[in-house]
C-alpha cells in the first residue's frame, strides 16, 4: 500500500470531496481516498498496481478540478 498526495484547485464543498472521491475510486488499484475542500489536500491510498499520479491527476482533472500539485512524479 503507497500513498499519493495531491493538491487540488477548484473544491469547493463536500460535494466536491465526494466527487474527487467518486472519480478516483474507479480508477484501478485505488483503496481509499480522503480529500480536503478546505485545503484542496487530496490523499489516495494505492494498491501496488497502476493506479499513478498521472493517472489520478487526469481524472481530477476531468472532472473539473485543477491539480496544481503532484501531477508529476
Ligand atoms: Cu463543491
Amino acid at each position: 500500500m503507497d500513498t499519493l498526495e495531491l493538491q487540488v484547485q477548484g473544491m469547493s464543498c463536500a460535494g466536491c470531496e465526494q466527487r474527487i472521491a467518486t472519480v478516483l475510486g474507479r480508477v484501478e488499484g485505488v483503496r481509499d481516498v480522503s480529500a480536503d475542500h478546505s485545503t484542496g489536500h487530496v490523499r489516495v491510498r494505492v494498491g501496488p498496481a497502476l493506479a499513478d499520479r498521472a493517472v489520478l491527476a487526469e481524472r481530477i482533472e476531468a472532472a473539473g478540478f485543477e491539480v496544481v500539485e503532484g501531477a508529476s512524479r
